[in-house]
C-alpha cells in the first residue's frame, strides 16, 4: 500500500469529525471501548445525496458483468507504491472471496455511478467479522476496496463513501469498524512492515521490485533464493473441509496470544481457508496431522499486482494466518516455536514457489519477527497502519506482541 501521509493532504477536517482517536492523547491511560453512543433510530434512513450528475448504487458481485466493473474500477485506480510501477490487480475470484464472506450483504458493496454514461466511479465495501481486543470481542465492519476514479480524485468523495458505509453498518446495529491503509490516519492501533521474499528473483529484478545488491551477481541472487522442490515437514498435508473443526481450535488458542486478533467461526474458516476447486485458485491452506492430531497449520493467499511499464503481472503470495502447538506450551518455549515456525514457513515458501507465485509478503507482525531474517526476507518500504473506528484501544505493539514473548 501507498506510504504516502495523508496528513500532507490538510488537517484531517474529516477525521477529526469522525469518532476515532486523536494524535496526541496517546499516552492517557484509558480503558479500552467505544467513543460514541448511538441509538439505530437516530440514524439516516436515506444517504447523503450526491454532487448532481452521480448517484448510489449497490453493486452485484454474484453478477459476472456486475463484479466486472469493480475489477476494471481497481485495476485501473486503486492502490500504487509510491513510485507508481505496480498496482493491486484484485482479479474476479479474490473479490468475491474477500466481499462476499460468510455474513456478507449487497447492500455493503456501495458503489457511485455517473448518472449518463452509467460508468462505476466509486466504490466502498464491508464485510461483518467478530474481532477480539484483548478481553472484548465486538462485531465490526471491515472496510476495503475504498476506491475513487483518478479523474474524481480530492473532491471529497472518499468521506461520503466512508459516512455511507457507516450509515450502513449503524441501521444494522454494528457501530465499531476495522480498516488497514499504507497511509497515516487519526490513529493507527498498531503498525506493521511489509517484508518480502522472492521467490521469482529473476522476474522481480526484471520489472524492477528487487534491485541487484552492490557486489553481488544475478547468479548470486538466484542461488541465494533457490528452495527444494519438495516440503520437508511429516505429515504435512492439504487442509481439507474434515478439518476445519481442528483447525477453528488450534487457531483460536494460538491467536489467542495476542492482543488483537478475528474470533474465526467454523463457516468463517471454510470461506477463508479451503480453496474453492471450481475457479482460479486464491488460497493455500496446509495442516500438519501428527496421530491423527492436527499440530500446526499456515495458510497463504494470492493476489497479483499489475507491472505498470509492461502489462504484466506479478503473481504475490500474502502470508495468511498460521498456528502451532509448539507455540502453546507451558511454559512457553520460544526456541522451539522459533524452530517449528522456520520449518513451516519454509515449507510454505515452497509450496508458493510450486504454485508459480513470484515473491512471498509477509507483515512484521504475530510471531514473525521468529523467522523473517532466517527465511530470507528483506524489509520492504510500505507500511501497513491497522485502525479501529468507534473504539479506542491502548496501542498494540507492532512487531511480535504476542504476551509471552519479548
Ligand atoms: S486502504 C486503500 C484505500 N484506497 C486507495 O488508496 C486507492 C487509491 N486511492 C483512492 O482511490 C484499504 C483515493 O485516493 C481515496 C481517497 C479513495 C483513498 N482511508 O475524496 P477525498 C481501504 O479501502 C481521507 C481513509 O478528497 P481522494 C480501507 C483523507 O485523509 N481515509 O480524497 C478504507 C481526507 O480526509 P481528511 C482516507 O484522494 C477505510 C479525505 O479522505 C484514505 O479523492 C475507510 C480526502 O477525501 C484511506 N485510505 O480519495 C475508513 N485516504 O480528514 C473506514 C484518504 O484528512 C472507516 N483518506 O481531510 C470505518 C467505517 C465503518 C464504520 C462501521 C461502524
Amino acid at each position: 500500500a501507498s506510504g504516502k501521509n495523508a496528513k500532507d493532504m490538510g488537517a484531517y477536517k474529516f477525521w477529526q469529525t469522525q469518532p476515532v482517536p486523536k494524535f496526541g492523547e496517546e499516552g492517557a491511560k484509558v480503558e479500552d471501548g467505544p467513543l460514541k453512543m448511538q441509538k439505530v433510530e437516530d440514524i439516516d434512513k436515506e444517504p447523503q445525496p450526491l454532487v448532481a450528475g452521480f448517484e448510489w448504487v449497490t453493486v452485484d458481485l454474484m453478477d459476472d458483468g456486475e463484479i466486472k466493473e469493480v475489477y476494471e474500477l481497481l485495476n485501473g485506480h486503486y492502490v500504487e507504491d509510491d513510485e507508481a510501477m505496480f498496482r493491486f490487480n484484485y482479479i474476479p475470484e479474490v473479490l468475491r472471496w474477500a466481499m462476499m464472506a460468510p455474513g456478507w450483504q449487497r447492500k455493503y458493496h456501495i458503489g457511485v455511478r455517473a448518472s449518463q454514461s452509467r460508468k462505476l466511479v466509486a466504490f466502498i465495501s464491508a464485510i461483518p467479522v467478530q474481532i477480539r481486543v484483548r478481553d472484548k470481542t465486538f462485531t465490526s465492519s471491515e472496510v476495503n476496496f475504498l476506491c475513487v476514479h483518478k479523474k474524481l480524485r480530492g473532491k471529497r468523495l472518499a468521506p461520503v463513501l466512508i459516512k455511507e458505509v457507516t450509515r450502513i453498518s449503524n441501521l444494522d446495529g454494528v457501530w465499531q469498524g476495522l480498516y488497514t491503509a499504507g497511509v497515516v490516519l487519526p490513529r493507527p492501533v498498531s503498525t506493521s512492515r511489509y517484508y518480502h521474499r522472492a521467490l521469482n528473483w529473476k522476474k522481480l529484478h526484471a520489472c524492477g521490485f528487487s534491485p541487484l545488491p552492490a557486489g553481488s551477481k544475478p547468479e548470486y541472487q538466484v542461488r541465494k533464493y533457490a528452495l527444494p522442490e519438495t516440503t520437508a515437514t511429516k505429515g504435512l498435508r492439504e487442509m481439507q473441509d474434515k478439518d476445519v473443526d481442528a483447525v477453528v481450535g488450534l487457531l483460536k488458542r494460538y491467536l489467542g496470544r495476542y492482543d488483537m486478533a478475528p474470533d474465526f467461526a467454523a463457516e468463517e474458516a471454510r470461506h477463508w481457508f479451503l480453496p474453492k476447486k471450481d475457479s482460479k485458485q486464491v488460497i493455500w491452506s496446509y495442516v500438519v496431522e501428527d496421530n491423527g492430531k492436527i499440530t500446526d497449520f499456515f495458510s497463504f493467499f494470492c493476489v497479483e499486482s499489475s507491472i505498470i511499464k509492461n502489462n504484466d503481472v506479478l503473481r504475490v503470495a500474502y502470508l495468511f494466518y498460521y498456528a502451532s502447538e509448539a507455540g502453546l506450551s507451558e511454559p512457553f518455549d520460544k526456541p522451539a516455536l522459533k524452530t517449528r515456525l522456520n520449518a513451516l514457513i519454509n515449507d510454505a515458501l515452497i509450496l508458493a514457489k510450486r504454485a508459480k507465485l513470484d515473491v512471498f509478503n509477509a507483515l512484521s507482525l504475530m510471531d514473525n519477527a521468529l523467522f523473517l531474517e532466517q527465511q530470507k526476507f528483506g524489509a520492504g518500504d510500505g507500511q501497513l497502519h491497522y485502525y479501529l473506528f468507534n473504539y479506542r484501544a491502548s496501542p498494540i505493539s507492532g512487531g511480535v506482541n504476542a504476551k509471552n514473548q519479548l
